[in-house]
């Protein structure tokens, strides 16, 4: 038998899938794993549909919400709260003389606000850690002290009377609560060395804690002991070096309700420094010194190689289970899916790469 393959017949073979591609509608939207207190737009185009195409629908949460004669629409949706940490699924249709051919996608609409559970701290020092094995969430967060809850209140208020806002304004937005803590952290915190830090907690009644490898400060201690909160100068309310700054801002939110599981502590390898990657603004993104938007752009830091991330459903923390993989694959970006499809890295912290 002579079976020559035809041109058009390799053209199936080679590019199958763009073939496929080809002859379905296009469908993007402008974010990809938006808040639920954020609009999105949806854009549908024809895409590869041969031939005339008499009506383009657009289907948001299974209903169509957009339709014209042309061959592509705009639609602004939402916000979409009772699609919150759920997969909001749209769809667009293209009628033409050759049938209805489809397109589908989804999108993960994160709602991280609104959890006050917390698990209570079980150091054996008090609650606070006696080794590394004890450096989990709990016992450095330390939710279950009032102090805590205080200023992470503070911050809302310092923010707000900021921004011109209210606090019940700030407290509805996932996006204003990190800001209102990244702010707060930022203006009210200084760098001091462990050596000098353990030093302020011996001084002040906690010789006793010795929580293992590298003194990480529990949030509620950093808050009381750690700085001066007596004289004019804000800047040194409280001192720690990377991973207290860490520990506050994750704890801060945390007694604001942000979900454990969209805020981190993270390290570099090697290990150099502790920040944070939280969600905000539709992606995890950096937290670290200064304010949140100071990160958003910013590629120059190469300190930024996280490898390590605990939490308080991930920890404990320490130097043990070094993988970058644990971040990546206990976060995927979001429950319901990573952001772009990519491959875990700093670089997906950035605005441009995680719009
Ligand atoms: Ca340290
Ligand atoms: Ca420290
Ligand atoms: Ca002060």
């Amino acid at each position: 038998m002579n079976l020559k393959p035809t041109a058009s017949l390799i053209g199936m073979l080679l590019g199958g899938v763009s073939l496929l591609l080809g002859c379905s509608p296009s469908v993007q939207t402008n974010l990809i794993h938006p808040d639920a207190d954020k609009s999105i737009v949806f854009s549908a185009s024809k895409g590869g549909v041969k031939g005339n195409v008499s009506l383009l629908e657009l289907e948001v949460g299974g209903s169509i919400v957009a339709s014209t004669s042309a061959s592509s629409l705009e639609y602004t949706g939402g916000p979409y709260p009772i699609f919150s940490n759920m997969m909001l699924p749209y769809k667009v249709y293209a009628h033409s003389n050759y049938g209805v051919k489809t397109n589908t996608g989804s999108l993960y609409i994160a709602n991280p606000k609104g959890h006050y559970r917390y698990t209570v701290a079980s150091g054996s020092n008090n609650g606070y850690p006696n080794s590394t094995a004890e450096q989990t969430g709990p016992n450095l967060y330390r939710l279950d002290k009032a102090v805590v809850r205080t200023h992470a209140q503070n911050a809302v208020i310092e923010y707000a009377n900021a921004r011109g806002l209210t606090t019940t304004q700030v407290l509805a937005t996932a996006d204003h609560m990190v800001e209102a803590v990244a702010r707060y952290v930022s203006q009210h915190m200084s760098w001091r060395s462990d050596e000098l830090n353990r030093q302020v907690f011996a001084d002040n009644g906690y010789e006793s804690y010795s929580p293992g490898w590298d003194f990480p400060q529990p949030a509620d201690l950093t808050l009381t002991i750690s700085g001066d909160l007596n004289n004019v100068s804000s800047s040194d309310d409280f001192m720690g070096d990377c991973e207290d700054h860490a520990i506050l801002r994750a704890a801060l939110l945390r007694a604001l309700g942000f979900a454990p599981w969209a805020i981190w502590d993270v390290i570099d390898n090697p290990v150099s420094h502790e920040y944070n990657v939280v969600l905000y603004q539709g992606a995890f993104r950096l937290m670290d010194y200064g304010t949140i938007d100071r990160w958003l752009e910013t590629h120059t830091w190469d300190a930024h190689q996280s490898y390590y991330g605990w939490n308080e459903e991930h920890g404990p923390r320490g130097t043990a289970d070094l993988n970058h993989d644990y971040l990546k694959d206990n976060t995927h970006n979001y429950p319901g899916g990573r952001s772009n499809g990519n491959t875990w890295s700093y670089q997906g912290y950035y605005e441009d790469v995680a719009p």
